[in-house]
């Protein structure tokens, strides 16, 4: 039956007649019954994907895209006088994640079925995601973030299990969202949950009750980005995932006909980060209590599990008092110590131990010791793994250690986001490149051709104007169309640096009030959620909007300079950014990024990194060569060298390059002052005067000099569509589809 008659049949009318509400419920329906159709026996080995996070954005087009009715789809409609958009739009984006590891996640699920792999992503079914940003007063403020609704992609199953706190039990229910591979199979994302979670004990925003576990254990994603501080209601979430996860795993396994003591020949068990950790000691206490031996298990266990780390911020790791463990889940403490006692004997180096001199668990090292592969996910992030912060482990085990650059999947970050520019491949260098990314090089044969070029710009120009028109529709922004777009979105974190750009800004505004004009207008575009309780990450959200508010009322600059922070940054908003954007942003303290992902979708959808040589960064800087990126600051030996000796004093940099103390002063002079919180912005100059952890002044100069020659480059429109060019035929690379097939090729190995 064509697609056509099914939906006319679902809607029991015409399409025409029906409203987009109806037509997002029908095309819903037909979608999961197609993905059904695309499940395939499981192999005997399959590959668990274990995260607290799965960034999985809107599902509609991406799935129809990967089951390859949206061309078909969007015709029918726009011959009923529909618009697809719109449809789209009905959709509420599930924001399971807080950033970078999350969307990963989910960007592997897609690779996974796409290469045909069995595999499913286990984690956790948050009844709100992470928040929804509302700014008041230029002040982040925080509420509630609900996307669970009727009908829904979350699918109710028998499957529950029991899981057992120290003062209680509670009862599981397993739900699972389809996940389809492009012109692959499908598989599971495994969403644990209790009943009895209650989303009306949320008031005020987003605060609740946080004793009551039974109410609250799956109510909410944590708004952590690596510097909170973790609390019980963490531990209570993340031993909830893992026991769900393991006695789904030993389920599975033993109904494939495992004996349990060939586990790692059925599963392999990807760790992703810490957050996972305790499934090492949930599998090893259940397996035990099936009658193994302890040192058998602890084996059978370490063949099973691999970890991956994604950061190199010391505070980032996780580390638990053993007490907090004690209170939540007694029953691995003397499973931990067993695990402790054995490094201990083996080691009498202090810092790879598991239980540390105060008794605090340190997760990480559970992993190195008991897993299989311990991986960064940048070239640059494995080896300060290797070198610095993990050299401790990396010399036991060398064996262990092995990079898997991050990758993003092409279905998504091309196909669904830029339909303009993928078609337009297709139409250059044919579809191949839709299976094989490693296919876009062909593109680079190109780059004589006038007309290849203009076509380019034209997409630009295009992809801008879309961008234009959604958000004045949707957040009353105005955006100059001919402006050269500068794009900064991304957590808002002190090592991300957005206060550098924003002092950039500053300088800019400086520059233009003294008759220097740029000669194209620029627009600085930022998007950023801060963790609810990072202080300082709010107050620079409050000073990029008071800019916001002075530069863009300023009839003498607003020509020539514009800022926007667009309200609630979410995968949907970064759909419609990326296309948009000329100069990608990527301006992390080298040494601090562990990847970076967004960099890699915006270099797929033809922008020009500026950036500095950190995480993937270097990845990109090699394969496009210095012509076509903006690389500027500091090194990481450079960085690493500062903090080993502690002589980096920001004051000095202030006192002695004008323009920087001018753009620092201009924090707190009287145009901010009376439009901003004097607190707020005290509270940042002072932080960037006295501590500047980050070391934004250390590469402020390099940063200005290479932002104005990318500026004075892009008037050279064909030398920058040449640019724009050789990014995307060089994108291939980072294809999360050849990510996942090294992560088998070293790893899993499926096959
Ligand atoms: C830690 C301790 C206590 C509570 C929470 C946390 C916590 C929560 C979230 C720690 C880390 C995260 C998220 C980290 C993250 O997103 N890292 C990013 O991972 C990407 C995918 O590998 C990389 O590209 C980014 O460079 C990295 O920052």
């Amino acid at each position: 039956m064509s697609v056509e008659m099914i939906l006319k049949e679902m809607l029991g009318k015409d399409i025409k007649d029906s409203t987009n509400q109806e037509i997002y419920n029908a095309l819903l329906a037909l979608v999961q019954n197609k993905a059904k159709n695309q499940e395939k026996p499981e192999g005997k080995k399959k590959i668990y994907y274990i995260s607290a996070e799965f960034l999985i954005g809107k599902l509609l087009s991406n799935n129809m895209i990967n089951l390859g009715i949206y061309d078909e789809v969007k015709k029918l409609l726009a011959d009923h006088g529909k618009d697809i958009c719109e449809i789209e739009e009905i959709e509420v984006e599930p924001s399971l994640g807080n950033g970078g590891l999350g969307r990963l996640a989910s960007c592997f699920l897609d690779s996974i079925a796409t290469l045909n792999m069995t595999g499913a992503g286990i984690g956790l079914n948050y009844h709100l995601g992470l928040f929804k940003q509302v700014f008041e007063n230029r002040v982040q403020k925080e509420t509630a973030n609900p996307w669970m609704e009727t009908p829904s992609w979350l699918t109710k199953t028998a499957i529950s299990y029991p899981v057992e706190f120290k003062d209680f039990k509670l009862q599981s229910t397993m739900y699972e969202i389809a996940i389809t591979g492009y012109e692959g199979r499908t598989n599971k994302l495994q969403l644990f949950d209790v009943d009895s979670v209650d989303e009306t004990i949320v008031h005020d925003g987003i605060s609740f009750d946080k004793d009551d576990i039974a109410k609250n254990l799956t109510l909410f994603l944590y708004p952590d980005d690596s510097d909170e501080k973790g609390r019980l209601l963490r531990i209570y979430q993340q031993y909830f995932m893992v026991s769900n996860a393991a006695q789904l795993i030993l389920t599975e396994c033993e109904k494939k006909g495992s004996t349990l003591y060939d586990l790692y020949d059925y599963a392999a068990i990807q760790i992703n980060d810490t957050h996972p950790t305790m499934v090492i000691p949930e599998l090893i206490r259940l397996l035990t209590a099936r009658g193994m031996a302890m040192d058998t298990a602890i084996d059978v266990v370490s063949k099973t599990c691999a970890y991956t780390n994604h950061t190199i911020l010391a505070e980032a790791l996780e580390t638990w008092p053993i007490t907090y463990l004690q209170n939540v889940v007694p029953q691995l403490v003397p499973i931990i110590e067993i695990l402790d006692d054995k490094v201990r004997r083996k080691y009498t180096d202090e810092s790879v131990a598991i239980i540390d001199r105060n008794d605090n668990v340190h997760m990480a090292h559970i992993d190195i010791h008991y897993g299989y592969s311990v991986n960064g996910v940048a070239a640059l992030h494995t080896e300060i793994l290797k070198d610095t912060e993990l050299n401790n482990f990396y010399k036991i085990y060398p064996q262990k250690f092995n990079n898997k650059t991050n990758g993003i999947t092409f279905r998504r970050w091309l196909l669904h986001c830029n339909p303009e520019l993928s078609d337009q491949i297709t139409e250059w260098i044919g579809d191949g490149y839709k299976k094989d990314a490693m296919e876009l090089e062909r593109l680079e044969t190109l780059a004589a051709k006038e007309d290849v070029l203009e076509k380019l710009l034209a997409i630009k120009k295009d992809n801008k104007a879309n961008l234009a028109k959604y958000l004045a529709d949707t957040q009353n922004i105005t955006l100059n169309e001919n402006a050269i777009f500068d794009i900064q979105i991304k957590r808002l974190h002190e090592y991300k640096r957005q206060q550098m750009n924003a002092l950039y800004v500053i300088y800019k505004y400086e520059q233009i009030k003294a008759g220097n004009l740029p000669e194209t207008p620029i627009t600085v575009i930022f998007g950023a959620k801060a963790a609810p309780a990072y202080t300082v990450a709010k107050e620079i959200i409050h000073l990029i909007l008071c800019l916001q508010e002075i530069v863009n009322n300023d009839p003498e600059v607003s020509p020539y300079l514009n800022v926007v922070m667009v309200e609630n940054y979410n995968v949907t908003l970064a759909e419609k950014l990326i296309p948009a954007c000329d100069i990608s942003e990527q301006i992390s303290l080298a040494s601090k990024e562990a990847s970076g992902t967004g960099n890699m979708k915006f270099m797929l959808n033809g922008a020009v990194t500026l950036g500095t040589d950190d995480g993937a960064n270097v990845e990109i800087h090699e394969l496009v060569g210095d012509d076509n990126i903006y690389v500027f600051g500091a090194s990481s030996e450079e960085v690493i060298h500062h903090y080993k000796n502690s002589d980096y004093v920001s004051r000095t940099y202030y006192e002695k390059d004008k323009d920087l103390k001018k753009a620092v002063d201009f924090i707190t002079g009287k145009e901010m002052l009376a439009v901003g919180e004097a607190k707020h912005l005290t509270h940042v100059k002072e932080e960037l005067l006295n501590k500047d952890w980050f070391m934004t002044f250390l590469d402020f100069k390099d940063y200005v000099e290479k932002k104005e020659k990318a500026f004075a480059d892009y008037t050279d429109r064909k030398g920058w569509a040449k640019k724009m060019l050789v990014n995307i035929s060089k994108a291939g690379y980072f294809s999360s589809d050849r990510t996942i097939a090294e992560y088998d090729r070293d790893i899993w190995k499926l096959k």
